[in-house]
C-alpha cells in the first residue's frame, strides 16, 4: 500500500527512470538501493546495479530483465507453484446423483511485491493476483460463495452459461456485495472450454486492474489426454494510476520465468491454459521460440483451430496451447509487443530429459 514506486512518474519516465529493464542497471529492489519505502529515486539518478544473491538465473545484463529477487515467500505466493495449482473445491452428492462442486472465494486488499522493490497495492481474491484457478467438470453443480473481506463492494462474474441472478453484476440477483457481507453463486458448469471470472463491481476497469480476477475450468466430461498443465495469465499493472501499465507479467511477476525457467520434459505433452486478463491495452500475445503450438481457442472445441507460434488476444480471450519440445534446452517465450516483453513479460521453457 504505501510502497508505489514512481508515483508521480508517467510511464514513458518510468521507463527513463528503469533504464536497466532495456539492458542497463536495472529495477532494484529500492530499499536495498538506499530509498526509503514509498520514495523512488529521482529521474536519471545513476544508482548502481547489486548482484542478486543466491540467483540460479542467468546474469541480467544483456537479457532485457530486472536485477533483484521478489520475495515470493513473503507474498505468499510463487508463480511457480502457481502454473500448476489447481483448486477443486469440496466435492459431494447431490439427491438426483449429479456432481456438487463448492467454492469459498474471499475478496480482500494485500499489498502484492510485482516486480523487484515493487509494490502494487491490489485487491485480491483469496489473496493472490491472480485468484485460485478453480477446476471443475462439464456437467457438475457449483456452488461458489463469494465473502467480501475488502474495503469496497465486489462481485464475481463468471464467464459460462448461467441464469441473469448468477452473472456477478450491479443490480442482478445479489448485485454487489459490500464489504462485510458475502453471498453464494450457483449454476451448472458449461459449456466446457477454458473461462475466467473476475469482479465486475464499478467502475470495472479499476476492479479488473487492481487483481481481481481468476482462471476457471471446465474440463470437458470426456477429459483431454494426459499432459503437463501450466496456468498461464497475461496480466499488468498500473502503478501510478495513470491508466497505462508500468508493469508486464505472465502470473504478475515481472520476469518470474526468466529467472525460474519452466521446466518440461523433453517430448512431453506440454498444455498451457493462456488467459489474457491485461486491462488498459486492448490485445496482448505470446509467442514461444524455436517450437509452434495447436491452438484450441476458448478450450470449447477437442480439434485444434490452428498451428502457429504466436497467439494474439483480446482482453478477456483466452485459448488453450498444446506442444512438445523436440529438443532439450532454453527456449524463450514472451508478448511479441515488445515493449511488454521489456516491461516484464518473457520467461524460459527449460527442457530436459529430466524434465520436471
Ligand atoms: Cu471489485
Amino acid at each position: 500500500m504505501s510502497s508505489m514506486v514512481s508515483n508521480f512518474l508517467s510511464r514513458r519516465g518510468f521507463l527513463a527512470a528503469a533504464a536497466g529493464l532495456v539492458g542497463g542497471a536495472g529495477l532494484l529492489p529500492l530499499a536495498a538501493r538506499g530509498f526509503p519505502a514509498g520514495q523512488s529515486p529521482p529521474p536519471g539518478e545513476h544508482v548502481p546495479p547489486a548482484v542478486p544473491a543466491g540467483s540460479a538465473a542467468p546474469p541480467a545484463h544483456g537479457l532485457n530483465t530486472a536485477v533483484g529477487e521478489v520475495d515470493v515467500r513473503r507474498m505468499a505466493y510463487d508463480p511457480s507453484a502457481f502454473l500448476t495449482a489447481f483448486e477443486r473445491g469440496r466435492v459431494s452428492r447431490l439427491p438426483d446423483g449429479r456432481t456438487l462442486r463448492e467454492f469459498q472465494v474471499v475478496a480482500y486488499d494485500k499489498p502484492i511485491e510485482i516486480a523487484p522493490g515493487v509494490i502494487f497495492p491490489a485487491w485480491t481474491f483469496n489473496g493472490t493476483v491472480p485468484g485460485p484457478t478453480l477446476r471443475a467438470r462439464e456437467g457438475e453443480r457449483i456452488r461458489v460463495k463469494l465473502v467480501n473481506a475488502g474495503t469496497h463492494p465486489h462481485t464475481i462474474h463468471f464467464h459460462g452459461i448461467h441464469t441473469a441472478a448468477m452473472d456477478g453484476v450491479p443490480g442482478l440477483g445479489a448485485g454487489e456485495v459490500p464489504p462485510g457481507k458475502s453471498t453464494v453463486y450457483h449454476f451448472d458448469a458449461e459449456p466446457f472450454g477454458l473461462h475466467l471470472y473476475h469482479c465486475h463491481a464499478l467502475p470495472l476497469k479499476r476492479h479488473i486492474a487492481k487483481g481481481l480476477y481468476g482462471v476457471f475450468i471446465i474440463d470437458p466430461a470426456t477429459g483431454r489426454p494426459p499432459a503437463r498443465e501450466l496456468v498461464m495469465v497475461m496480466n499488468a499493472f498500473d502503478t501510478n494510476f495513470d491508466g497505462k501499465n508500468e508493469v508486464y507479467a505472465v502470473n504478475t511477476v515481472a520476469f518470474h520465468y526468466a529467472r525460474h525457467p519452466i521446466r518440461v520434459r523433453r517430448g512431453e505433452l506440454v498444455r498451457i491454459y493462456l488467459v489474457n486478463m491485461t486491462e488498459f491495452d486492448p490485445i496482448n500475445s505470446l509467442h514461444i521460440h524455436g517450437n509452434f503450438f495447436h491452438v484450441y481457442r476458448t478450450g470449447t472445441r477437442l480439434q485444434a483451430w490452428e498451428y502457429t507460434d504466436t497467439i494474439m488476444l483480446c482482453q478477456a480471450e483466452r485459448a488453450v496451447l498444446e506442444l512438445r519440445f523436440p529438443y532439450p534446452g532454453r527456449y524463450m517465450f514472451h508478448a511479441h509487443q515488445s515493449e511488454f516483453t521489456e516491461l516484464g513479460w518473457m520467461g524460459f521453457f527449460e527442457v530436459s530429459d529430466h524434465g520436471v
